[in-house]
């Protein structure tokens, strides 16, 4: 019996940690598994640090490091002229009535009255504030002008107040 155990042993034993190693796969998938299943994989939250202003040329003068920003707002590329929109003893106008800028000038319309206007150029189609989103008081209308040309302008609401862009 007992020698007959022995020369059947070494197969039994090598089967026996096969399967015990196989469980101990199945328990270890089925471990790590339970484990992660909790954690939710949270989409890590990709903290994109703003741009930094770059602490050149500038950040070196002065106080040292401390980002003076050379005042680089997104403003409107080019030039702007302002237009404003104001009473004077005919009533509302454009001032100035005719106001000369050069190509890729930006023209502001300035509303200072408490009425609401529109800034429509006499083609009807340069530009128009439309009759529906005027000028409202103590608000803007900006348009930038990339063309050359002279464009008449008025506004819907009355119809003595003319102007002329002309842009060079
Ligand atoms: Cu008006």
């Amino acid at each position: 019996m007992n020698r007959n155990k022995n020369t059947a042993k070494p197969t039994t034993v090598a089967m026996f940690c096969l399967l015990v190693l196989g469980i101990l796969v199945l328990l270890a998938a089925c471990g790590s598994n339970s484990s992660t299943t909790a954690s939710p994989s949270s989409p890590a939250a990709t903290t994109n640090p703003a741009p930094t202003a770059t602490t050149g040329g500038y950040g070196k003068y002065g106080n040292g490091g401390s980002n003076t920003t050379p005042t680089a707002t997104t403003a409107p590329t080019g030039a702007t002229q302002t237009v404003t929109i104001t009473t004077d003893s005919n009533g509302f106008t454009f001032s100035p009535k005719t106001l000369t800028i050069s190509v890729g000038t930006t023209v502001i319309w300035k509303n200072t009255t408490q009425t609401p206007h529109t800034v429509t150029s006499d083609d009807g189609k340069s530009f128009n504030t439309g009759d529906s989103t005027p000028v409202a008081p103590s608000t803007t209308f900006s348009f930038k002008f990339t063309k050359a040309g002279t464009f008449a302008y008025h506004c819907d609401f009355h119809p003595s107040m003319t102007a002329t862009i002309i842009v060079k």
